[in-house]
C-alpha cells in the first residue's frame, strides 16, 4: 500500500512567524499536507527529533547573473547561485531582471529566463529594475508584466547609469499605485555623492575606506526623507532597500508616525559589518565590504538592531551582489588596486544570511525565533506576492523547509557554495547552520552536500502583494 505521504519529518519543533508548535509535517507532491502529531508513515522519513524546523528562506533582495559593463562581472549565475542559497536554507530567491537603458522591460525579461532556464535549483521570480521609464514602458509594459507576475521593481536614485530623477519616479511611482506593484526604491543622493567622490579622488584618497566617505549616513537620509516624499505625494506604499543606520531609521519613523506607508528593509552586512572593515589605513582588503549603501559605525550597527527588535524592519535580505576579489572580472584585477569609485558595490551573502541572523539574533536573545521568520521568510514572502504558498508552514503551502542543526562552526569561505572567492564573514563563530534544507518536498541540503538539481527551480508567476493591492482598489474601486 502506498503511504499518504512522500515525505514525513517527523517529531519537529515547528516554527512559523507566529507560533511554534511540536508536529510531524506530511509531505506529498511538494505541498505540506498534514500536521500533527504521530502522522503515518511516510515513503521516507527524516527524523527531526529535538530539532527546530523553520519555512524556508525567501530572500527577497539578491543579485544572479545581472548584466554589467565589462570587464567586471558577476560570479554566480544561477546555478551557483541558487546552490548557495539551498545550502544556507533558502528555497525561493527573487533577483533582477534589471533593464538597460534604450531596452524594453520585456526583452530585459526575456534575457533573464534565458540565464535562469535549466540552472535553478530553488524557485525564482525577478523583480524588475526599471532604468528608463519611457511612456511606453510605464503605460503598456509595466501594467503588462505586472499581470504576468512580475510585481515588483526596483529604482535607484543614484548611479550614473540606473538613477532615476524625481520626476521620472513620480510617474513609476503612479504605475505601481495604478497597477497594485511594490516598488523598492535604493536611496542615495546621486549628487551628493559625486560630489564628494571628486573631492576625494582630487586629494588623491582613493582606498577603500573612502567608498565610506563618499557615501555617508546624510546622503542616505536625504534620499530616503525624499524618497518618502515621493510616495506620500502619490499615495503609494514604498519599501525603501537596504537602510543602513539611524538616520534612515529616523525617517522611516517619522513617515510612520504620519500615516505614511512605508516598509523596509535591512541585511547582513549592516548588522554584521561596520566601517572599519573598509579599512582603517590605506591596505586594499577593505574593497571585500564595499558595498552601499556602505556599513556604518557601531552606533548605526546598533541602531539597525533596534530596528529588528521593535518592528521598523519588514524584512532582512542579503543583497547579495557577487564580485570576486582575486578575478580579473572582480574586485582586484590582475593584482591592480582600483580606486574605491571603480570598486565593483557588493558583497555575497545568499548562504550565510540566515546562519548568522539565527545566530547573532535568536541564539543570542536578541529577537525571537518567531520574528526571525517573519523576517526572512514569511514577511518577503508576502511583500513580494508569494505568501501562503511561500513563507509559512501550513497545509496547502509548499514543503520548503530548514531543520536547524545546533552545532559550533567556525566560518570559512572554503564551506560555502558560492562562487565567490571570499565572504566577508571569514572566520566568524556560529551556534547553527542547515542540517537539512527541503524545496518542494525535495532535498537540496543534507547538511554535507548540496542535493539538489539544477533545472528543479521553477519560475514564480508573483501575485499582487495585499499592501500595494489595497493601494490600488482605493485609487480606483473597479480595479480589482
Ligand atoms: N548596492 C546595490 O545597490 N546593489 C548591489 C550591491 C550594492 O552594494
Ligand atoms: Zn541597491
Ligand atoms: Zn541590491
Amino acid at each position: 500500500m502506498t503511504s499518504a505521504f512522500d515525505l514525513v519529518v517527523r517529531d519537529a519543533q515547528v516554527a512559523t512567524a507566529s507560533d511554534t508548535f511540536s508536529s510531524d509535517v506530511g509531505i506529498k507532491d511538494g505541498r505540506i499536507v498534514q500536521l500533527g502529531l504521530s502522522l503515518p508513515a511516510g515513503e521516507r522519513e527524516i527524523d527531526a527529533a529535538g530539532r527546530t524546523v523553520t519555512p524556508g528562506g525567501v530572500d527577497g533582495h539578491c543579485h544572479l547573473d545581472q548584466v554589467i559593463p565589462p570587464p567586471t562581472r558577476m560570479a554566480d549565475d544561477f546555478l551557483s547561485g541558487t546552490r548557495s542559497a539551498a545550502c544556507g536554507g533558502t528555497t525561493t530567491v527573487i533577483p533582477f531582471a534589471a533593464q538597460q537603458k534604450g531596452e524594453s522591460l520585456r526583452s530585459a525579461v526575456d534575457e533573464y529566463h534565458r540565464r535562469a532556464s535549466g540552472r535553478a535549483s530553488v524557485d525564482y521570480g525577478f523583480h524588475l529594475i526599471v532604468t528608463d521609464p519611457t511612456p511606453d514602458v510605464v503605460k503598456r509594459e509595466l501594467p503588462q508584466l505586472i499581470a504576468e507576475g512580475y510585481t515588483s521593481f526596483k529604482i535607484y536614485m543614484t548611479y550614473e547609469d540606473l538613477r532615476l530623477n524625481d520626476r521620472q519616479i513620480l510617474e513609476v511611482l503612479t504605475a505601481a499605485r495604478k497597477y497594485g506593484a511594490m516598488t523598492m526604491i535604493h536611496a542615495e543622493n546621486s549628487e551628493c555623492i559625486g560630489w564628494l567622490t571628486q573631492n576625494l579622488l582630487d586629494e588623491g584618497l582613493v582606498a577603500p575606506r573612502y567608498h565610506g566617505a563618499s557615501r555617508p549616513m546624510l546622503v542616505e537620509r536625504e534620499a530616503t526623507h525624499r524618497a518618502i516624499s515621493l510616495a506620500e505625494l502619490v499615495d503609494v506604499p514604498v519599501l525603501i532597500v537596504h537602510v543602513s543606520g539611524s538616520e534612515a531609521v529616523e525617517q522611516i519613523q517619522w513617515a510612520r508616525h504620519r500615516g505614511i506607508n512605508i516598509l523596509a528593509e535591512t541585511c547582513p552586512q549592516y548588522l554584521f559589518l561596520t566601517a572599519e572593515d573598509l579599512g582603517i589605513d590605506d591596505t586594499y582588503e577593505g574593497a571585500k565590504c564595499v558595498c552601499s549603501p556602505p556599513p556604518r559605525n557601531a552606533s548605526n550597527q546598533k541602531a539597525i538592531w533596534r530596528g529588528l527588535v521593535d518592528g521598523t524592519f519588514t524584512i532582512v535580505s542579503s543583497d547579495h551582489a557577487p564580485f570576486s576579489f582575486d578575478d580579473e572580472q572582480g574586485k582586484h584585477p590582475n593584482g591592480e588596486k582600483v580606486a574605491f569609485p571603480y570598486i565593483p558595490n557588493g558583497i555575497p551573502g545568499l548562504e550565510t544570511r540566515l546562519p548568522l541572523l539565527y545566530t547573532e539574533g535568536v541564539l543570542e536573545g536578541r529577537i525571537s525565533l518567531n520574528r526571525f521568520v517573519e523576517l526572512t521568510s514569511t514577511n518577503p514572502a508576502k511583500m513580494y506576492g508569494l505568501h501562503p504558498r511561500k513563507g509559512t508552514i501550513a497545509i496547502g503551502a509548499d514543503a520548503d523547509l530548514v531543520i536547524w542543526d545546533r552545532r559550533d562552526l567556525t566560518l570559512t569561505n572554503g564551506m560555502l557554495h558560492h562562487a565567490v572567492d571570499y565572504t566577508p564573514y571569514e572566520g566568524r563563530r556560529l551556534g547553527a547552520w542547515p542540517g537539512c534544507t527541503i524545496s518542494r518536498g525535495e532535498v537540496v541540503w543534507d547538511g554535507q552536500h548540496f542535493t539538489g538539481t539544477a533545472g528543479t527551480g521553477q519560475f514564480l508567476k508573483r501575485g499582487l502583494p495585499s499592501i500595494t493591492r489595497q493601494a490600488a482598489r482605493d485609487f480606483d474601486p473597479n480595479n480589482k
